[in-house]
């Protein structure tokens, strides 16, 4: 009799080891799930998120939403996420090269520097970008390169950390 609870219950302490080694063995790489992330851009072209934080490598999606009332060739907006060469002290000079592309929604199509992009939105329109954040911790500036714009406030900083 005793032994054989005895049996049982070493089996049941390996069972659960087990599960301990395949829980450690996940966490050895870690997943992020992905992250929903809403913006809101208005008349007086503000982002109503100025800030969000991801972990390296999350699946990120950013909905835009332009909850204004202008028209589009007036007051268009967009989403642009920008690598760690952009920044607040250097960000005019892609914002110079945007404000030549009208006809791409002012997000330059050879530039390395964006990351992902929504459309360029006119009143009451949502688009949604997916991307993979960075692996490099660090702040990554985003903004809308609707000329202007950004100086107004529509901008922002996604932080990469663990
Ligand atoms: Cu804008």
């Amino acid at each position: 009799m005793r032994t054989s609870r005895s049996q049982s219950i070493f089996r049941i302490a390996l069972g659960c080891s087990a599960i301990l080694v395949s829980v450690v063995g996940c966490s050895r790489a870690p997943e992020a799930p992905p992250k929903a992330v809403a913006v809101q851009a208005d008349d007086k072209m503000r982002f109503d998120m100025t800030a969000f934080e991801a972990k390296p490598g999350q699946k990120i999606s950013v909905t835009l939403k332009n909850v204004g009332t202008t028209p589009k060739l007036s007051m268009g907006h967009n989403f642009v996420m920008l690598d760690r060469t952009v920044n607040e002290q250097n960000v005019t000079k892609f914002l110079d090269a945007a404000s030549t592309e009208a006809s791409h929604d002012y997000v330059p199509p050879t530039s390395k520097e964006v990351l992902a992009h929504t459309k360029l939105l006119g009143p009451g329109e949502t688009d949604t970008v997916t991307f993979t954040a960075p692996y490099v911790p660090g702040d990554y500036l985003y903004l809308c390169s609707f000329p202007g714009h950004y100086s107004q406030g529509t901008k922002g900083i996604m932080t990469v950390k663990q």
